[in-house]
């Protein structure tokens, strides 16, 4: 009995984090800054090294800024409004090289949205051969459903009422 429960946790759980690729931490309070990895955990087949990784960035994100990382070049694409000041980024490209035998996370510090709910980062990872489009959506209507090829999804958490946290012992405001 334990067992049985036990493996339906697993199948419910988040992907493992080292299949496919993930964010991690794959949830953050709605409306914070976090800095969100993009875990790749292998190539794109047997051998065949990863070269780039281009995220999507959802709309509701207010900013995104790439972790500098040595021995990847890396490209911000940006909206177009006529103030650069309301230009916001919208997707970010890391170019370089991953063995399909190694894992490796990419790095965005975000202002996430206030709304509460789960935010979809489509991602096309490019290898030296082939190519993988983490871009599949779970429908809520199909629970269980197996995805080939999900798209990392972080799920944000309703930020806590300020009056509960005054009400924390040892909180300081
Ligand atoms: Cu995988």
């Amino acid at each position: 009995m334990r067992k049985r429960i036990l493996l339906a946790a697993a199948l419910l759980g988040p992907a493992p984090a080292l299949a496919h690729v993930v964010a991690a931490p794959g949830e953050a309070k709605a409306g914070s800054y976090a800095a969100i990895a993009f875990r790749v955990g292998h190539g794109c087949g047997a051998d065949d090294a990863t070269v780039r990784l281009r995220v999507e960035i959802p709309d509701g994100v207010a900013s995104a800024r790439p972790q500098p990382k040595t021995g990847w070049t890396i490209a911000i694409e940006k909206s177009d409004e006529a103030d650069p000041a309301r230009r916001r980024a919208t997707a970010v490209t890391w170019t370089g090289r991953l063995p399909d035998d190694q894992f490796d996370d990419f790095s965005l510090l975000m202002k996430l949205p206030a709304q509460a709910g789960d935010l979809v980062f489509p991602v096309v990872q490019t290898c030296e051969a082939g190519e993988s489009q983490w871009t599949e959506i779970a429908d809520p209507a199909r629970p269980g459903q197996k995805l080939t090829h999900p798209a990392p999804v972080v799920r944000l958490t309703p930020a806590a009422p300020v009056d509960d946290m005054a009400g924390m012992p040892g909180m300081k405001h």
